[in-house]
């Protein structure tokens, strides 16, 4: 249990300064607008979380697949960020 707790520290602390650091450069960086749309701060975004951006169901098909390159059912930061640096 204690090895888990570690372990679930050290994922979330970069998560942390990804934010921090996203609060602070002030704007609109990727970072930011992926942990906006991470509603359940799970740290991957689901379909239903994009709903927000694209109300559209068809729009909202057409983008999730476009941002998620590996197929895998979740946008993660990287995918992201690879995106919206397009
Ligand atoms: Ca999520
Ligand atoms: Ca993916």
């Amino acid at each position: 249990m204690k090895r888990l707790k570690i372990a679930l520290i050290l994922l979330l602390v970069p998560v942390f300064m990804f934010t921090a650091v996203a609060v602070f450069a002030g704007g609109e960086t990727p970072q930011e607008v992926f942990y906006s749309l991470d509603v359940n701060h799970d740290g991957r975004i689901i379909k239903e979380e994009l709903v927000i951006i694209y109300p559209d169901k068809t729009v909202l098909e057409t983008r999730f697949i476009e941002f998620d390159k590996n197929g895998n059912g979740y946008i993660e930061i990287d995918e992201f960020v690879v995106y919206y640096k397009k």
